[in-house]
């Protein structure tokens, strides 16, 4: 496959002003017309007799007709990328008559069939397998679309924009026409037809209109939507106050389907949803999927101004609208709820996701120079790494100066397809600074490493700090430039407070910054609240560790010095493991001092009233073997998964009485809410649950099986499952049981049931996985039950994925090449793991890199799978 290259893009040769699409659905044949009306592009100078090219594929082309002349067929070319003509004129009318079948597109991109109902997914490259077009989001048109089905099997036709007729036909048959005023690029082009029920709200807006929101889902399903309505008014609020930006269109449609590559598609004013990020009820959703359905409701909302009313260019600049979107979804969660605890959340996620693809064969810039599938780019590296680029240039300009270039980036661009320099050019010319070397995060891939070093001087009463960066090689970059970065800091004196708090400018490869008037030692908090998203490689003495778990003023630093030192111990008992031939008490033997006043530490924590519940739940958890493992070269799982779960039984024994406090005194006879207060106190207890059946006492697994027997929430069962579920105990069973029949019917639900065996620790998690393929909920084609089974065991289960005898990986790389015949894009985005080989020992390497081997040699695979797997093995 050809390799695409951001420096060679063009503008299009023409453009398409106006689109207007017939739909004829049909399972099996469905058949589109369209109509372009098509201009020349001043700005290439075309005209006449010049080549017009549109995308096109794996479609049946009928016809194609110019001013209402067809054309005959060697007036035309057409191959695999698309579809060859002659301009007739300056201006001219293309009318296309395609045949598609949604009911065989396995690959879930453009028009499909989820359950009954057609749904169409069009970002990044999707419309055109719907029907012949210049499929490139710098070509942005107003779109009249007329949809006819099936009355009963399609009583509801959805399209973008305002409904503006609708009537019967014969043989059963009806239609809807809708148009949307918005000029918008084809990728957010959108059609949804089907049997749905709808959950009617309204919004009322700055300015004073009504909007009309529906949310539709499979009938039976209208009991789960509350929250999901609940977070869209909220987000709707929130970006009138926050960025003064108000809802465009009288109605903003929300669906939800069952078969979704992504998690959500921010069509203009028809949003559709992976189901699992809309349904939720206290029974079948847990705290943390209330919380996952209100950032990305709020996200895909936020994408009606950062993302539909101004675009990206080309998908180079992919991150000018997500990187943007996630930074306003972050934010928006913030405010709704715990600010420190959200931070948490977002820097565990970058860590877990970023910073292992910014060190491996994958990584790239923010803004990537090249590719050959754009969906194998919707990366955490155009997401999570672009929004931290938005959050530094927030914290550089302070909210009223990132709130200027905000205005400005939106009044100058409205109805614009633009690129990441525009945007920061907006924020430059709104607050007279250059941002020429803060750019260079959007084209230098890595993730700087920083060290710093402290000084202080007691007779001049000043604190010298000098921070060095440095940032690896990394795939076609072997030479890094220096970035410029905020750098928050505090000085901490001894009783605790704060002698100075700044942010500090880093720009240069080594840099001293000295703050005057410091009247003691201090200890320093370095890169408060993640400030800039960087490693820090300076080794901080383990009483400075302690003293900020209990004393920072800056929640984050408080809980990143407990993740630091934990780190620390974990990584020399791991060594030690090694050392000694893999005796786990041995391997602690030297580190009792440090282990005692680690847990003194986690205790004060624990016990601290003062502290948010959910801080202090998110304080107690032990960085993750996937952490653990990107600190270690060569990483060994099983050491890893030996210390840590040996750490917490230390950690649940210690502290038994204090767990067992927590346990008791956060129960709650309340009926279920959502909001962060009720969930940070589930999810204390469950940390406090966990500990205690970590200890191995027997009675706390019986407390897990009468907690999942009482419970009447999701949340409160899936914590006592979860621990249940690494158990050789009856009550695991019989729970896993009932869970299952429970949710037999209910695919959303189950997935969750899927996820838990296939992380689980046991010997045959392998074996059940096996056999749970063949479970009749089980299909390769639905991409959720994929993720919940293959996906969590690669991702969740790095024991058994990396077991030594390579049957994890062999197992891994054959259901990739299967998935591949049905779902090329998820089957790349499920092979990073196998990439991640340099990481580990030789054997393992190997073995991985064989699989690998394996997956490229599979006849007719796919670019999405070839792109990954190849640079993986490179
Ligand atoms: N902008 C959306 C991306 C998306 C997507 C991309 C490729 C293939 C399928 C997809 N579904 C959704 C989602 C978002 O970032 O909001
Ligand atoms: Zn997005």
């Amino acid at each position: 496959p050809q390799e695409i290259r951001r420096e060679d893009y063009k503008e299009p040769g023409f453009i398409v002003e106006k689109v207007e699409l017939v739909f004829d659905l049909d399972r099996d044949v469905t058949n589109v017309k369209s109509r372009l009306f098509m201009a020349a592009n001043p700005v290439r100078g075309t005209g006449k007799g010049d080549e017009v090219f549109l995308h096109g594929e794996d479609m049946k082309l009928l016809s194609v007709t110019l001013n209402e002349a067809r054309l005959a067929s060697s007036d035309f070319t057409v191959d695999q990328e698309g579809l060859r003509f002659k301009a007739p004129g300056q201006n001219f009318i293309a009318e296309l008559e395609t045949q598609i079948s949604p009911a065989n597109n396995t690959r879930l991109e453009g028009l499909y069939v989820s359950q009954s109902a057609f749904c169409t997914q069009c970002e990044a490259e999707g419309f055109r397998r719907i029907t012949y077009f210049p499929d490139r989001p710098d070509v942005m048109a107003t779109y009249k679309v007329t949809i006819n089905a099936n009355k009963e099997s399609c009583p509801v036709l959805l399209s973008n924009g305002n409904l503006i007729d609708s009537g019967d036909l014969d043989g059963g048959r009806h239609f809807a026409v809708w148009e949307d005023p918005f000029p918008k690029p084809s990728y957010l082009f959108a059609l949804v037809a089907g049997d749905l029920a709808c959950v009617e709200d309204s919004f009322k807006t700055m300015s004073g209109r009504d909007v009309a929101l529906r949310i539709f889902v499979e009938h039976g399903n209208e009991d789960r939507c509350d929250y999901a309505m609940d977070s869209l008014k909220r987000s709707m609020k929130w970006d009138e106050d926050v960025y003064g930006l108000e809802y465009d269109l009288d109605l903003f449609n929300i669906v939800a389907v069952s078969d979704f590559n992504m998690g959500a598609m921010e069509n203009k004013s028809l949003n559709v949803f992976n189901a699992k990020f809309v349904l939720a009820r206290p029974d079948t959703a847990t705290d943390g999927d209330y919380e996952r359905i209100e950032s990305i409701v709020a996200h895909e909302y936020f994408h009606n101004w950062s993302g539909n009313r101004v675009t990206c260019r080309d998908w180079f600049q992919l991150s000018l609208k997500e990187g943007l979107t996630v930074f306003r979804d972050q934010e928006f969660s913030a405010d709704q709820r715990s600010r420190p605890v959200q931070r948490i959340k977002d820097v565990n996620a970058l860590r877990a996701a970023q910073f292992p693809e910014d060190a491996g064969p994958l990584a790239h810039p923010v803004r990537p120079d090249s590719y050959m599938e754009i969906n194998n780019f919707y990366t955490a590296t155009v997401y999570e790494k672009g929004a931290e680029l938005i959050r530094m240039m927030h914290t550089l300009l302070g909210p009223d100066g990132y709130r200027k270039g905000i205005d400005l980036y939106f009044d100058r661009h409205d109805g614009q397809a633009v690129t990441c320099d525009d945007f920061a050019k907006a924020m430059e010319d709104a607050n007279g600074i250059d941002f020429s070397q803060l750019k260079l995060w959007y084209s230098q891939a890595g993730t700087p490493k920083l060290s710093w070093q402290g000084e202080y001087d007691a007779d001049a009463k000043q604190y010298r700090l000098t921070i060095s960066q440095k940032t690896d090689p990394t795939p076609g970059q072997p030479d890094k430039k220096p970035l410029h970065m905020p750098i928050s800091i505090g000085l901490l004196g001894a009783d605790g407070s704060d002698l100075v708090a700044e942010t500090v400018e880093l720009s240069e490869a080594s840099q001293e910054f000295v703050f005057d008037g410091v009247t003691e030692a201090p200890v320093l908090s370095f890169n408060r609240g993640f400030s800039a998203p960087v490693n820090i490689t300076t080794d901080q003495p383990d009483d400075e560790l302690v003293f900020l778990m209990g004393n920072d003023s800056d929640a984050f630093n408080r809980w990143e010095a407990g993740q630091k030192y934990a780190t620390r111990l974990m990584l020399s008992a791991i060594a030690a493991y090694e050392a000694n031939g893999g005796d786990v008490d041995a391997a602690f033997a030297d580190e009792q001092a440090r282990v005692d006043a680690f847990i003194a530490a986690m205790r004060a924590t624990l016990t601290n009233d003062d502290l948010d519940k959910a801080f202090r739940a998110d304080a107690l958890v032990l960085p993750g073997e996937a952490f653990l493992s990107e600190q270690r070269k060569p990483a060994n799982p099983e050491a890893i998964y030996q210390v840590r779960t040996a750490l917490r039984k230390r950690i649940g024994q210690a502290l038994s009485d204090d767990f067992a406090n927590t346990y008791h005194q956060n129960a709650s006879n309340a009926a279920f809410t959502p909001d962060a207060t009720s969930a940070g106190q589930r999810a204390l207890r469950a940390t406090a649950l966990a500990y205690l059946v970590a200890s191995g006492a027997d009675e706390f697994a019986d407390v897990a099986v009468a907690q999942y027997g009482t419970a009447d929430n999701m949340t409160d069962q899936m914590a006592a499952l979860s621990v249940l579920n690494n158990l050789d105990h009856p009550g695991r069973e019989t729970a896993l049981a009932d869970f299952e029949e429970r949710f037999a019917n209910d695919a959303v639900v189950l997935d969750k049931w899927f996820s838990l065996q296939a992380m689980s620790s046991r010997d045959d998690t392998l074996a059940r996985i096996k056999d749970l393929m063949s479970h009749p909920a089980f299909t390769m084609r639905n991409p959720n039950k994929v993720r919940a089974l293959i996906g969590a065991f690669a991702m969740g289960n790095p024991r058994h994925f990396h077991a030594k005898d390579g049957s994890g990986y062999a197992f891994y790389a054959d259901r990739l090449i299967e998935l591949d015949d049905i779902n090329p894009q998820v089957a790349a985005r499920l092979c990073a793991p196998l990439g991640k080989w340099a990481k580990y020992d030789v054997d393992r390497a190997d073995k991985m890199k064989a699989e690998l081997n394996r997956i490229l040699a599979k006849p007719e695979i796919s670019r999405d799978l070839y792109e990954i797997a190849s640079k993986s093995v490179a």
